[in-house]
């Protein structure tokens, strides 16, 4: 795979990079997307489970709905694209920015991350918002009561309709702004308001790269779209960071 020499350049001045990730980076570990052939979504409908609404109408069956994504998360084990994004740590101050829920980041040593929409080994209470950590609550097939108040426990992720937290978007929204190169991995960029990120990096003049197998609504803003799976070309480009010691100059 040959990149474009421009992106090269950028490569090698590049001090600050993010890496703003979605769905698609975990296809390659075996967790199904949101909206692709075999997409979550295709299956279930979101707002069938996917919000608090849904939660408070059918506690049971969202929770085991995400009792069994837990199940493929564990299963699962990160893949060649989170380990190149985590060993750039290397030779750039990483920061990752994900809209996914998975922890397999965090799992591949990637350390500093923003979760704009939480983590499915997360748990609290919707009454008095005590924290359930996954592995010290058993994981039942109905929705746990909290052992301090007996209100419902839920998991620690943004359903639509829901504020995401705003130390994360913040956070991760200044990353971007700062960055000199931002990658768009895996990501259909179509769930607000985390897909304004790589918009507010781009007018900030970061350098967009898109990594994905196909466009996306984010195509037309990517400075550079490179088009393949996030786990070959994730490995490539820390390959050419290697042979080139492309290094931080910072
Ligand atoms: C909010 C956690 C308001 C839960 C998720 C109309 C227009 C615009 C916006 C809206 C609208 N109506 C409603 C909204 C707002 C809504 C929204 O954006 N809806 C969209 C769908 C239209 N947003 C919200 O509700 C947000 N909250 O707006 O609150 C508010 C304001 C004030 C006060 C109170 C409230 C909350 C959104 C968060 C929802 N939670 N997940 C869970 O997971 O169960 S969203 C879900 O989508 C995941 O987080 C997922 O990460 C995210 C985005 O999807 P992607 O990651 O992009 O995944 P997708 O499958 O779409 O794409 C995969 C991509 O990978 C594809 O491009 C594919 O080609 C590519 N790919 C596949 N394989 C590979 C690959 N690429 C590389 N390599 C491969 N191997």
């Amino acid at each position: 795979m040959q990149f474009k020499s421009e992106f090269l350049q950028k490569l090698s001045s590049a001090k600050k990079i993010v890496f703003f990730t979605g769905a698609g980076i975990s296809a390659e570990s075996g967790i199904s997307t949101f909206r692709g052939k075999d997409g979550i979504w295709n299956k279930m409908k979101p707002e069938e489970l996917a919000n608090f609404d849904a939660f408070m109408r059918n506690p049971d069956l969202v929770w085991e709905w995400y009792q069994h994504r837990r199940d493929i998360v564990h299963k699962a084990q990160p893949n060649a694209g989170h380990i190149a994004i985590a060993e750039l740590e290397k030779y750039f101050d990483v920061t990752v920015v994900t809209q996914n829920i998975d922890n397999l980041h965090r799992r591949a040593g990637s350390k500093k991350i923003f979760e704009l929409h939480g983590n499915i080994e997360r748990n609290y209470c919707v009454e008095c918002h005590t924290f359930y950590n996954l592995p010290d609550i058993e994981l039942t097939h109905s929705a746990p009561k909290c052992k301090n108040c007996g209100g419902l426990v839920r998991p620690d992720v943004v359903w639509f309709g829901e504020m995401l937290p705003e130390d994360q978007f913040s956070g991760g929204e200044k990353a971007a702004e700062w960055s000199d190169i931002c990658f768009v991995v895996g990501t259909s960029a179509v769930v607000y308001p985390a897909a304004y990120i790589p918009l507010a990096a781009k007018r900030a003049g970061s350098y967009i790269v898109e990594v994905n197998i196909e466009p996306t609504d984010l195509t037309q803003f990517a400075d550079y779209s490179i088009f393949g799976k996030a786990g070959e070309v994730l490995p490539k480009i820390l390959n050419e960071v290697k042979s080139s010691k492309i290094q931080s100059p910072g």
